[in-house]
C-alpha cells in the first residue's frame, strides 16, 4: 500500500529524507484517512481519488477568462535575502490585480517566471470553477466536514517556492496540473525551524507572521540557526503529481515547490481541525491565533487609513486578501 517517494535532484542539503505515506485507497476511503491520519494529524498523500486531473493553462484561461485575482510579485532576489531582514512575506508581498489571461501572458512570455510573480490562494468562489465535482466528491470520500473557507486556487511558473510555515488549520492541497515537491516538519520542531516572533504581529499586522520560519531549508544558515540541524532529522520530502491530494494536519511545517518550466496549478482548501481534541492540543495553533490576536491594532489602524484613501476600493480589498 505505500510506496517510496523519490528524492529531487536539486537538493543542496544532504540529508536523508523521511517517506510520507501514500495510499491509493479502494473504497470506502473514510475510516482509513480517519484512524490513520485525520486523528492524529499525520500527514498523507492520497492518490487515485481525483481522476485525471489536467487543469494546463489553455483550460483555465478558457474557463477563467476575465476573472480577476490578486497576483504575487514576490521578485526572484527576495530568496537571495536573509529573511530576517524581510518586512512582509505570504500575502503581505505586493499585490496586483489582473484578470486571469493577463496572468497566462505573463507566463507565456516568461515573465512569471523571471520575476517570480505567482497566484497564490486565490478564492474561486463567484469563479466557473467555484464547485468541481470530482474534488468535492474526493472531499466527500475522505470524510472532511468543516471547511474554513471555499476552495483557493494556486497557479505559477515553475521555481516558485512558498516559503516554509505551517496553517492553524488542516489543509489538504490537490495538484490538478504539474507537480510540487513539499518538505514537510512535524510541530514538534516549532523551535528548531526558527518561526519569526508572535510580536512582529505588532509592528507588521498581518504582512508579516509568526507561522513562518526564518530558515531557508535547502540552504541553512547553521551557524545562525544551529537547532536546524535536529530539525532535519524529521523531514519528509514528497514530490505531488498530478491527480494526487496531499494532507496537511494544523501546525506541520511546510515549504512548496513548482517543479519543471511550465505552469503549475494546484487548488486547496483549509479545514477546521478534527477530533477537536488535537485542535485544542495544538500549541502551534494557539501560538498563530495569539499572533493573529497581535495584529489587530495595525489592522484596524490599515483599515481607518484605507477609508480615508483615495483609493478606498483597492486599499480596502488588498487588506481583505491579506485577512
Ligand atoms: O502551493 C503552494 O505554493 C503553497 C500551498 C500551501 O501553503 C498550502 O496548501 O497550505
Amino acid at each position: 500500500m505505500f510506496k517510496p517517494v523519490q528524492s529531487h535532484p536539486k537538493t543542496v542539503v544532504e540529508t536523508q529524507y523521511l517517506t510520507v505515506p501514500r495510499i491509493e485507497p479502494e473504497l470506502p476511503v473514510q475510516q482509513l484517512f480517519f484512524e490513520g491520519y485525520q486523528r492524529e494529524g499525520i500527514p498523507v498523500v492520497i492518490a487515485g481519488l481525483l481522476g485525471n486531473m489536467n487543469w494546463n493553462l489553455e483550460y483555465l484561461s478558457q474557463t477563467l477568462k476575465d476573472v480577476e485575482f490578486p497576483v504575487r510579485f514576490y521578485g526572484r532576489e527576495r530568496y537571495e535575502q536573509d529573511k530576517r531582514e524581510w518586512k512582509s512575506i505570504g500575502s503581505g508581498v505586493a499585490v496586483r490585480t489582473l484578470t486571469f489571461c493577463q496572468y497566462a501572458e505573463l507566463l507565456r512570455s516568461g515573465e512569471a517566471a523571471a520575476k517570480d510573480i505567482y497566484l497564490a490562494r486565490c478564492a474561486l468562489v463567484n469563479t466557473p470553477l467555484a464547485t468541481v465535482p470530482i474534488v468535492a466528491q474526493a472531499e466527500a470520500q475522505l470524510g472532511l466536514k468543516f471547511p474554513v473557507i471555499p476552495l483557493s486556487l494556486w497557479v505559477g511558473p515553475g521555481g516558485h517556492t512558498s516559503c516554509l510555515h505551517y496553517d492553524p488549520m488542516d489543509g489538504v492541497l490537490m495538484q490538478m496540473h504539474g507537480s510540487k515537491r513539499i518538505l514537510l516538519f512535524p510541530p514538534s520542531q516549532l523551535y528548531n525551524l526558527y518561526p519569526f516572533s508572535v510580536w512582529k504581529h505588532l509592528r507588521y499586522g498581518l504582512k508579516h507572521r509568526a507561522v513562518y520560519s526564518q530558515v531557508y531549508p535547502d540552504r541553512p544558515d547553521y551557524a545562525a540557526f544551529p537547532k536546524f540541524k535536529q530539525a532535519l532529522e524529521h523531514c519528509y520530502e514528497v514530490i505531488l503529481n498530478p491527480g494526487e491530494m496531499l494532507f496537511i494536519p494544523a501546525g506541520w511545517w511546510h515549504e512548496v515547490t513548482t517543479l519543471g518550466d511550465g505552469m503549475v496549478c494546484s487548488v486547496n482548501r483549509w479545514w477546521h481541525v478534527y477530533p477537536i481534541g488535537r485542535s485544542l492540543r495544538s500549541w502551534s495553533k494557539w501560538r498563530a491565533h495569539f499572533g493573529s490576536l497581535l495584529a489587530t491594532p495595525h489592522i484596524v489602524w490599515n483599515l481607518l487609513s484605507a477609508l480615508q484613501s483615495d483609493q478606498v476600493t483597492r486599499e480596502l480589498s488588498q487588506l481583505l486578501q491579506r485577512l
